[in-house]
């Protein structure tokens, strides 16, 4: 059992871990910047310690000071949250040698599905359906184009070392396959200090579907179904549900069993989403994410389970508090991220908030680290809030999700708000009609001159 958890992590990924452990009666530590001394994080948790200046790469990234807060407190694990050094395996290492325990899956594992070659070499021998595509690294043009001609245009070049929409690059046709494979050598070079690219048919209208999966790391695991995240703009996802509106019982019942197979094949132990983009009816995994993501609420909300919870506890040793045949579907839920940013222009606005007023009522979930008075800083996320309905289906998840929308007040900055009124009016939206181009399309339409 562990006595005191520090969260390493900030805004409302933070109060969501804290509420968690002090639910199971375990102490709780903040981490945080100069920036942050008066964030909401820092009230709510037991204990706070400053780890360094504004910058995340002098702060929430630093793992000496992190480990520092940890023996100065007693702290015996560490949460991180989403982002940050949720999926740096130096980190899980550090903390290995230290004797702390990360609330999360294994080094290896996140190594393994950090490269992304690697990763989906593990699926395709786990039986999980991928991308048709270059087998393994594609080290030299000639080969590329190859490759090209074997599987047809058009193609994706993707690093290895991306991943979330980093290093990619479509080639349209063969007269695009030199630019498209220099450019996503070089760029992933200078990201990444890595330029191995990998080779896949490129699927034109696909769907994003993820996978929830969790693991025991003793060969148990389970699947909590999908979540449709294609509302997206610039990798950045907006609008998640669960279940997803294409996806028939049938469907989430294998694509589910053969996800779970896979990590319970790996003692993968802890939370994990399973990417795949979904086209006519087939499941092609992309990536596999070894954290708790930020849409995770909208699972919670159909399954009736505490996520962050499981994760404790399977941190401690426990073996999974629910078996794949208690976990039944109930309603439909809905995401929408509230971000400090303009809207059409989607350009970050930090600052003071004047008022701030949460929704609540039936089915109604507002995650955020706001509070009347906060100044949002410059330095990090643009995301402040996340507003979660849950309603016995999608039609009245829609209904309720305009209503919660209707009372929330946050005053003193913009925010993406008038981007879900907008899109409750939309034909497309209210069917659930779309694919992961829907929204910079209808952007494109509907606001550039
Ligand atoms: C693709 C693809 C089409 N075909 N792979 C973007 C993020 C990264 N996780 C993978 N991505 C894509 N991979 C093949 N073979 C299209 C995308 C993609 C995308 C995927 C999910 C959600 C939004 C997206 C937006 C643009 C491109």
């Amino acid at each position: 059992m562990f006595q005191k958890i520090l969260v390493a992590n900030r805004g409302e990924i933070a109060l969501r871990v804290i509420r968690a452990a002090r639910e199971m009666g375990i102490g709780t530590v903040a981490i945080h910047s100069t920036a942050d001394s008066d964030a909401m994080h820092v009230r709510m948790a037991d204990e706070a310690v400053c780890i360094g200046p504004a910058p995340s790469s002098d702060s929430y990234l630093r793992i000496p000071a992190i480990i520092a807060a940890c023996e100065i407190t007693g702290a015996d694990a560490i949460h991180p949250g989403y982002g940050f050094l949720s999926e740096n395996a130096a980190f899980v290492q550090a903390l290995e040698d230290h004797d702390i325990a990360f609330i999360g899956p294994t080094a290896e594992h996140i190594r393994i599905m950090g490269d992304k070659i690697t990763a989906k070499d593990t699926m395709i021998k786990l039986g999980v359906p991928c991308v048709p595509g270059s087998d393994g690294g594609v080290p030299t043009l000639e080969e590329a184009k190859k490759i090209g001609e074997d599987f047809g245009y058009p193609v994706i070049v993707k690093a290895t070392a991306g991943g979330g929409g980093r290093g990619m690059k479509v080639a349209m046709t063969a007269d695009d396959m030199e630019m498209a494979y220099r450019t996503a050598r070089s760029e992933s070079k200078a990201a990444f200090g890595n330029d191995e690219v990998y080779i896949e048919k490129y699927l034109t209208t696909p769907r994003h579907i993820e996978i929830q999966v969790f693991g025991d790391g003793r060969g148990n695991a389970v699947h909590l179904g999908e979540r449709d995240c294609s509302l997206q703009r610039r990798h950045q996802k907006v609008f998640e549900e669960a279940p997803g509106p294409c996806i028939s019982p049938e469907e989430r019942a294998e694509i589910g069993r053969v996800c779970a197979e896979a990590v319970a094949k790996i003692n993968y132990v802890g939370a994990g989403t399973i990417e795949f983009l979904y086209e006519k009816g087939e499941f092609y995994f992309i990536e596999m994410n070894t954290r708790l993501q930020v849409e995770h609420p909208v699972t919670e909300a159909i399954f009736g389970v505490d996520l962050v919870r499981e994760q404790i506890r399977v941190a401690e040793g426990h073996p999974l508090s629910f078996k794949q045949d208690d976990l039944q579907i109930n309603g439909h839920a809905i995401e929408v991220r509230i971000n400090a940013e303009t809207f059409p222009g989607f350009a970050p606005r930090p600052g003071k908030i004047t008022a701030y007023h949460a929704p609540g009522g039936l089915g109604v979930r507002m995650d955020s680290a706001l509070y009347d008075g906060y100044s949002i800083p410059p330095y990090y996320d643009s995301l402040i809030g996340k507003l979660i309905v849950h309603a016995p289906d999608r039609q009245a998840a829609l209904a309720r999700l305009n209503r919660a929308l209707g009372e929330l007040i946050v005053d003193g900055v913009e925010t993406t708000v008038p981007l879900f009124h907008a899109l409750l009016q939309e034909p497309d939206v209210l069917t659930g009609d779309y694919t992961i181009h829907w929204l910079e399309h209808w952007l494109d339409q509907k606001f550039s001159k």
